[in-house]
């Protein structure tokens, strides 16, 4: 058997995507996998798409929920990257036949006014960055069978990244209880798990200074204009053919996919 390395790696993640199969655990065959190496496969995935076009449009954060931790059984938050081919516009169906086993999930969207660069942002100064908050739902679709990985791995896939839509009404984070922000997840008009912002690492802008400082620690800063996806508020839920997903938050409103 070939052995792995970074380069196997990404060529293998890129081609799940492409072909839309899933794959086990690459740590499974390869334990030498650790975050580390982890995040270069991630940056050199992205290099490729950057390379094929794409452009960096944000970042997401993953795993910042007791909901989302407890379901992967991961407890761990990590950072992706986030492209303008990973936009799916208000209103366009979630393109089942691109995707592979897609979930979806309500997020928190900051999307940035100022440059933000770690080490040693707060929640205070990332939320002072933020030029408006809206309400967001991320498509999900890991490259491992069954959604099933280790930390390593799932930073590796850039954590299950697939497409994300972010609500037209952009509110100012100075209007905002963002700890208090409600959010009810309904499939079919039923509502199936409810959350408030505090779900996010007790409030959404220290989620956002996480991945500043993370980012920074890597020599990276978040760009004005950036997007950035705070992590899913509940569990994610896998969309049917036809399946309405909404997100309706308190003050953010309400935002709804449907799958085709
Ligand atoms: C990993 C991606 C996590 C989130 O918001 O927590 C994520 C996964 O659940 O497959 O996007
Ligand atoms: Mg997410």
């Amino acid at each position: 058997m070939t052995t792995w390395t970074v380069d196997r790696a990404v060529t293998e993640l890129l081609d799940r995507e492409t072909t839309r199969r899933t794959g086990g655990r690459i740590t499974d065959e390869w334990p030498e996998l650790d975050l580390a190496t982890g995040y270069e496969v991630q940056d050199a995935v992205l290099r490729r798409k950057v390379e094929a076009g794409q452009t960096v449009v944000g970042v997401k954060l993953g795993l910042t929920s007791r909901a989302k931790q407890e379901r992967m059984g991961i407890d761990s938050p990590l950072t992706a990257w986030l492209t303008d081919a990973m936009v799916l516009p208000v209103g366009a169906p979630v393109p089942l036949d691109e995707l592979i086993h897609p979930r979806v999930e309500p997020e928190i969207v900051f999307v940035l006014g100022e440059r933000l660069r770690g080490p040693g942002v707060t929640a205070a100064t990332a939320l002072a960055a933020v030029r408006s908050v809206h309400a967001g739902l991320e498509v999900i679709d890991s490259r491992y069978t069954d959604f099933s990985f280790a930390l390593p791995d799932v930073v590796a896939d850039n954590a299950s990244s697939a497409r994300f839509v972010v609500g037209g009404k952009a509110v100012p984070p100075q209007r905002l209880d963002l700890a208090l922000e409600a959010c009810l997840l309904e499939v079919g008009g039923k509502v199936v798990a409810t959350a408030t912002g505090a779900a996010v690492q007790g409030h959404p802008a220290e989620a956002l200074a996480l991945a500043a400082n993370a980012l920074g620690r890597r020599g990276v800063a978040l760009e004005a204009g950036w997007v950035v996806l705070t992590g899913g508020l509940t569990d994610a839920v896998f969309v049917e053919p036809g399946a309405t997903v909404t997100a309706e938050f308190a003050s953010l409103g309400s935002l709804s996919v449907t799958a085709r």
